[in-house]
């Protein structure tokens, strides 16, 4: 039995436990962080695409944005469609001056376990039969296999940073958490393509066989996504099914369509929104996917499980100064603020442009008028705007 001693143990490799860990370190405080699957897999999984201004702002001043900098692609607007007619919300002029980046969730992966590697702490992968215990004292306890060899890590706190099928979240007592729940009945199938982007900004679009989404990767890469049964089966759509699908939803009356080309990557997503309250019992605190899953639509679940670390990893050092444990009180109270203001968004966005086969002509007929009010009115596209580049975070910047 091998026995490391630490101050904040972190499961999970995603996003959240990459960008704690990294900001922990900045405030010269010691972390571990467990992953179950391996490097390979943790980097190439294909998810999110959207950074808020503020993600790539912490990004870059913690010292990882050389690559972003160069490869991020800034967008200042997107493009709602329907009715055969493309509207563009402008960011800048709504926002005083914000905008949003596409960079692959891979990527910022990727930039995260590089400045891990530099920092000589420890990032442990393939970590099997990971369990919590003692989450309600003061020592907490994480165990774990790796290499055949049981493994006990001391921590003073433990960040379930494990997603949504993660063991952070079931480890709290069913009577200490409240969890909020809600289904849709659709998904997403999603597709990369090996085709030049054929517009700069992302289009959204609502059509009468339902929603599909236009966005990209690279100056060659495509991303594009349809709304379909959350039980598909993905065997039954050919390459040629899923391109026509795709043009018949997204073409507009102008002649505008996605460039087509080799499909390299296909899958389906379900969706969903749940939050749990609070993230935290005793000294183990949620964050990201672990805590709160909201649909994608809105662009959300990357950027607040980076808003949620940022916060956590600043109530972590006043409490490591002050020895106080207030901050550690608020962490839920900030985190949990935000994420229902993001899931208000996202459900608004995703009702908004998702049919359903029960809708009415009056419930067609109102989500029109719902989009028409979007783009028509100022107050309505600045509330968009503002709610998609998204707010700033808990400061991380300062001396540790
Ligand atoms: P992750 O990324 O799921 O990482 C959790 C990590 O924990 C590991 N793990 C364990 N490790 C140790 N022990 C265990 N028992 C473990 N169980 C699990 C996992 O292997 C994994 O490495 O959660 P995190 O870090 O909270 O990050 C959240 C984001 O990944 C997620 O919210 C986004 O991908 C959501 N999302 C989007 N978010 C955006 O902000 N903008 C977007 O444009 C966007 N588009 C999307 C998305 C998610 C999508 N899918 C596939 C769900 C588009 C899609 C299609
Ligand atoms: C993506 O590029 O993967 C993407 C963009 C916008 C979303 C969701 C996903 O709302």
């Amino acid at each position: 039995m091998q026995m490391i001693r630490t101050q904040v143990g972190i499961i999970g490799a995603g996003p959240a436990g990459l960008m704690l860990g990294h900001l922990l370190d900045r405030f010269g405080i010691d972390s571990v962080i467990i992953e179950d699957r391996s490097r390979d897999y943790v980097i190439e999984r294909v998810r999110a695409g959207v950074l808020e201004q503020a993600t790539v702002d912490l990004m870059i001043a913690t010292g990882l944005g050389e690559r972003i900098q160069r490869e991020g692609m800034r967008h200042e607007g997107v493009q709602i469609a329907f009715g055969g007619r493309r509207h563009r919300i402008d960011f800048p002029t709504l926002t005083g001056g914000r905008t949003i980046t596409i960079y692959g969730q891979n990527e910022v992966v990727r930039d995260l376990i590089d400045a891990r590697l530099r920092s000589g702490r420890p990032l442990l992968f393939e970590c099997s039969d990971v369990s919590l215990a003692d989450l309600a004292g003061p020592r907490p306890v994480v165990r774990f296999v790796r290499d055949g060899q049981p493994h006990t890590l001391q921590c003073d706190f433990v960040a379930g940073c494990d997603g949504s099928h993660g063991i952070s979240r079931p480890s709290i007592p069913l009577d200490q958490v409240r969890t909020y729940e809600r289904a849709y009945p659709f998904a997403w199938l999603g597709i990369l393509a090996e085709a030049a982007p054929a517009s700069d900004e992302l289009v959204y679009s609502l059509h009468e066989r339902g929603f599909a989404l236009f966005s990209m990767r690279s100056p060659q890469l495509t991303r594009l996504y349809l709304q379909c049964a959350p039980d598909e089966n993905l065997d039954a759509w050919t390459d040629d099914r899923i391109w026509s699908e795709l043009l018949l939803r997204l073409g507009t009356d102008d002649g505008w369509r996605p460039n087509t080309g080799r499909i390299v990557q296909k899958s389906v997503t379900g969706m969903r929104s749940m939050v749990v309250e609070p993230m935290r019992w005793g000294r183990l605190f949620l964050a990201g996917d672990a805590a709160h899953i909201v649909p994608p639509t809105g662009a959300k679940g990357l950027n607040l499980a980076i808003a949620d670390v940022a916060a956590l990893a600043s109530s972590l050092r006043s409490f490591y100064r002050t020895e106080n444990e207030r901050s550690l009180d608020q962490y839920s109270k900030d985190a949990a603020a935000r994420v229902w203001r993001a899931q208000r968004f996202s459900w608004w966005m995703t009702s908004a442009l998702h049919r359903l086969d029960a809708d009415s002509s009056f419930d067609a007929r109102r989500q029109l008028a719902d989009l028409e009010h979007l783009v028509s009115s100022r107050a309505a596209m600045t509330s968009f705007a503002e709610s998609y580049v998204g707010g700033p975070l808990a400061p991380v910047d300062g001396e540790p």
